[in-house]
């Protein structure tokens, strides 16, 4: 029919099925490049998606993941996002892939995807985003800086549009990765096993005596224990201040409360923002369970 001829030439709209081959290219490479950091890109593709997000403002409504501007100087020469080229290049032969999906999209899924595939819980992601040119690069300053105190993070964190138990649940994505001397100027993983999420950052944060750290570098705090992990001043706020402390004592203690409120904030901070076209989410399949 003329209907079907003018569906076959119109643009390519790519379904769920579409997205969980990205989802798959996405996890087989994090599968495969285990020749990085603490053997994995998961925890990287995280924070890009994170730092892509996080610039969102409410009241001016710029920002957020849609349009993918850290492509571009001089958002990426803001300092918050030195080291984040290593996520972008990872994703870069994705993009080559699956042409059709936007920067916007891909960072965000290749988040999504980490989560899952470290054994996280499950991200629904909704596509949609459209990428935009250096002019809608946000200023720099919009994302958290790690010296400061709670006043600071309830800031940030309150210009996005996120509440206390939700700020606590989103910094708990600290249980991934670790600090590089040569990226933020801090040191070291806040856990043992940084490339598995878990609640294992609640549970230090509230179970171990964390000491200031004697050394030439910015101020932040090891474990009494084995002077191997760290935390940083802001990760110490959420103990210091009683409004996230109690937040930061029930994901000490559940694990599953924490999965749950992680998994429907990271959703939120993934759309802030975000015109989309549609309601609908995806759940993707992790890989180990094709
Ligand atoms: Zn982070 N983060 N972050 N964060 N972050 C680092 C690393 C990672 C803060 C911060 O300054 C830093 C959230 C909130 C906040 C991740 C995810 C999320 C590092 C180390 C710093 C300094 C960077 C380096 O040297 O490579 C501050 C101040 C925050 C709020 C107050 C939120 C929210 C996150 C996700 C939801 C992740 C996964 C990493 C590990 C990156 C890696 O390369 O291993």
């Amino acid at each position: 029919s003329s209907k079907a001829q003018a569906q076959a030439k119109g643009p390519f709209v790519p379904a769920q099925a579409d997205y969980q081959k990205v989802y798959d290219a996405i996890a087989q490479r994090l599968a495969d490049e285990t020749d990085y950091d603490d053997g994995s890109y998961g925890p990287v593709l995280v924070r890009l998606a994170w730092h892509a997000s996080g610039t969102y403002d409410k009241e001016t409504g710029t920002g957020g993941s849609n349009g993918a501007t850290m492509r571009f100087a001089p958002e990426s020469d803001h300092g918050a996002n030195a080291g984040l080229k290593a996520a972008r290049d990872f994703l870069e032969p994705i993009k080559a892939q699956f042409p059709w999906i936007s920067y916007s999209d891909l960072w965000t899924l290749g988040g999504a995807c980490a989560i899952q595939e470290l054994s996280g819980p499950t991200i629904p992601w909704r596509p949609g985003r459209e990428d935009r040119d250096v002019s809608a690069c946000t200023p720099d300053g919009r994302l958290p800086d790690a010296a400061k105190d709670q006043r600071h993070v309830r800031d940030i964190f309150s210009r996005m549009g996120f509440d206390d138990r939700e700020m606590v649940a989103l910094i708990g994505a600290h249980a991934l990765g670790r600090c590089h001397t040569d990226r933020s100027g801090y040191d070291g993983p806040w856990n043992f096993s940084p490339t598995v999420f878990t609640n294992e950052f609640f549970r230090l944060l509230v179970e171990e005596k964390w000491n200031q750290k004697k050394w030439n570098g910015p101020t932040q705090f090891t474990d009494k224990s084995t002077g191997t992990l760290m935390m940083l001043p802001t990760d110490m706020a959420l103990i210091k201040d009683k409004n996230f402390k109690k937040h930061v004592e029930r994901y000490a203690k559940d694990s599953d409360a924490f999965f749950k409120e992680f998994s429907d904030v990271f959703v939120k901070l993934l759309e802030l923002g975000v015109p989309f076209k549609t309601d609908e989410r995806f759940v993707f399949k992790t890989s180990d369970s094709e």
